[in-house]
């Protein structure tokens, strides 16, 4: 084994981490091998070579202290889904919605991409933990990685170090995480998960979910997979805590598929109507929650990240204040515009647009610049991102270093529909409210490659994550219900419904917590609802409109039901479910029947 000579090594007497990063040396070939330890000065060391090196720029220091800059590939600035594969000895334990290859060939495939690619580069050995350092429920991990920027978020997004590796101790189990950099080329780029041999094999790319492994790869797609089997959960969920003056906390968690609002909300700030009410919000999750029935057989979620890997565009002071004070210090941006003055610009944000700079693509840029055919070229990618301690949010949560988080009252699904979905409605039970996330549609968005705005089936959000069969994933979620004595209810939220003209009919942001309070009450029985086909919708009047006025009529559409509509809803629920076959738990077919009757009733 080469050595590390950093002057970091940590001492490792765990042999099978020893041997596998052996193995993976020989095939990678790097010259150097560097432990990190999750020290102040080893990270600014490499701070200091990935700005020699140009994969990262400093920011200016005097107004974005501890800030860096960094570009990812043109081609490379969303996760690929169409590369990402779940690597099952048997093709239906993938299941229908994800892509699949045997292990041998995805071992064979990306390891012809890995030979030799770490030739003149150092390996990096990341140990971090995915929840709190030696709490049963936390999980382990090693990645290996040529990239110092990825070192850099690690740091940031997940615990790291030696505190990490003296709890694996010398026999502890990990996920083994292998990322490289390679050439960038998204013809040599596979995203690969064995979930039979805790590992993940992540080659060709540079973007954050697809790099970063402790999160979708690791936290989502073989988290679920071990979730299922030792009978918990694993979901692409925010958790936000809301306070009431009397010291009661409620906790709700909600799973919008990538770039819907889940961190909007899990850190919203309370509208100028509603001020009075003494409200305090706590940030527990923006993206991803492990939840856990505990022995007072409720339900229990923990954020298993310590970092946000929040969307750029469309962040300022009035959408999101709590994300722009958490931004401004120790924050990596990724593919947003660079002024000269050495801060960051994009799109929706406070700031108008700077006289010139230098867009994500690397390319000069001032207002009004546009492409070859006269379409305008956006300074930010509409996937910009950054990358900022969760604790410097002003409403982190206490809870996040307790191992047994924080109790759910209620878990919203929700998405993107600019027609048919209501502002909000409740489902009727549990079982109902599974169907209601399995068969969720929402407009895609820039956060993956494909066209956006395009509607899209995505379950419970978790169609580009769960790390086996949906149709198992479906009936995990049926049977978690079962052995809940205290369910959380379930409710769909739509803050994107649109006018005529294409114009949005709520507010959305800290309005959104007028529809929480709705949300809230209903958990405790305390108010009414309007019993429809979908669920139960609230009366208008029962939505605390203190201090926002809303066009004419726009409160009825928005809690409007089209029942026309959504017979032919209905008719897409069905198709989406077909192609399970008979792995589909029968009570989900008993949910859609139930639906059909409802409707023409
Ligand atoms: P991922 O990190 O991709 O999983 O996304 P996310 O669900 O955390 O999405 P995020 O909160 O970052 O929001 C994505 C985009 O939607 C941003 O541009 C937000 O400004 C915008 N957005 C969030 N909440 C609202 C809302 O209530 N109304 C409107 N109109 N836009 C919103
Ligand atoms: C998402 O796309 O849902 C994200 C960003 O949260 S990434 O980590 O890149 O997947
Ligand atoms: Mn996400």
């Amino acid at each position: 084994m080469i050595e590390d000579n950093s002057g970091f090594e940590l001492k490792c007497d765990h042999v099978g981490l020893k041997r596998w990063i052996d193995t993976m040396v020989r095939m990678c070939k790097p010259d150097k091998l560097e432990w990190i330890d999750g020290s102040e000065e080893q990270k600014q060391r490499l701070v200091r070579e990935a700005a020699t090196a140009g994969e990262v720029t400093i920011l200016n220091q005097e107004k974005l202290p501890g800030c860096l800059y960094h570009r990812t590939s043109v081609d490379d600035v969303a996760r690929t889904e169409e590369l990402t594969f779940i690597c099952t000895a048997r093709l239906e334990d993938a299941g229908p919605t994800n892509n699949w290859m045997s292990p041998d060939e995805g071992y064979r495939r990306a390891g012809e991409i890995f030979k030799g690619s770490m030739r003149g580069r150092t390996m990096y050995v990341i140990p971090f933990s995915m929840g709190p350092i030696g709490s049963p429920f936390s999980k382990i991990g090693i990645e290996l990685t040529d990239s110092i920027y990825v070192v850099l978020n690690m740091l940031i997004m997940t615990r790291v170090g030696k505190r990490v590796l003296d709890h694996l101790g010398s026999d502890g189990e990990f996920t083994r995480c292998l990322h490289g950099t390679a050439d960038r080329n998204i013809h040599k780029r596979l995203i690969l998960h064995f979930p039979q041999d805790n590992t993940i094999w992540s080659v060709g790319s540079g973007y954050g979910g697809n790099v970063l492994l402790g999160k979708k790869c690791l936290s989502l797609r073989i988290a679920s997979y071990i979730a299922e089997k030792e009978g918990w959960m694993a979901e692409h969920m925010f958790i936000l805590g809301i306070e009431e003056p009397d010291g009661r906390i409620s906790y709700v968690s909600g799973a919008f598929p990538s770039a819907c609002g889940k961190t909007n909300l899990a850190m919203l700030v309370p509208p100028e109507g509603l001020k009075e009410k003494g409200y305090r919000i706590w940030t527990v999750s923006d993206d991803i929650a492990w939840m856990r029935i505990d022995t007072d057989g409720a339900l229990w979620a923990t954020n298993p990240e310590v970092g946000i890997f929040g969307v750029v565009p469309g962040t300022n002071l009035k959408t999101n204040l709590n994300a722009m004070k958490t931004i401004g210090k120790n924050t990596i941006y990724t593919n947003t515009l660079l002024k000269l003055d050495g801060t960051v610009w994009w799109e929706g944000g406070d700031e108008p647009p700077p006289s010139n700079g230098v867009d994500w693509k690397g390319m000069p840029w001032k207002p009004g610049t546009t492409d070859d055919n006269g379409v305008p070229v956006f300074g930010a990618h509409p996937n910009s991102r950054f990358t900022a301690p969760l604790s410097q949010c002003p409403t982190a949560s206490f809870r996040l270093d307790q191992p047994h988080g924080v109790q759910i009252s209620a878990i919203l699904f929700g998405g993107r529909r600019a027609y048919l979905t209501p502002l909000v409605y409740q489902s009727f039970d549990w079982p109902h409210g599974v169907y209601v996330g399995a068969t969720m549609h929402s407009e895609r968005t820039a956060a993956q490659r494909g066209k956006v705005g395009e509607i899209r089936w995505d379950p419970m959000a978790m169609i580009p994550f769960c790390g086996y069969n949906m149709a198992d994933y479906f009936g995990h979620w049926l049977s978690v219900g079962r052995k809940l004595d205290h369910q959380p209810s379930i409710f769909h939220i739509n803050w994107f419904r649109q006018d005529e003209n294409g114009d949005y009919l709520w507010p959305g942001f800290g309005e959104n917590l007028r529809v929480m309070e709705w949300i809230l009450s209903r958990c405790r029985g305390e108010v009414e609802a309007v019993e429809t086909p979908i669920g139960y919708v609230p009366r208008p009047e029962d939505i605390d409109m203190t201090g926002l006025e809303l066009p004419e009529g726009a409160m009825e559409k928005l809690l409007e039901v089209d029942n026309e509509a959504w017979l032919e809803e209905f008719k897409v629920h069905k198709k989406v479910l077909d192609k399970f076959g008979d792995r589909l738990p029968e009570e989900l077919w008993r949910q859609h029947e139930k639906f059909g009757e409802r409707l023409n009733r």
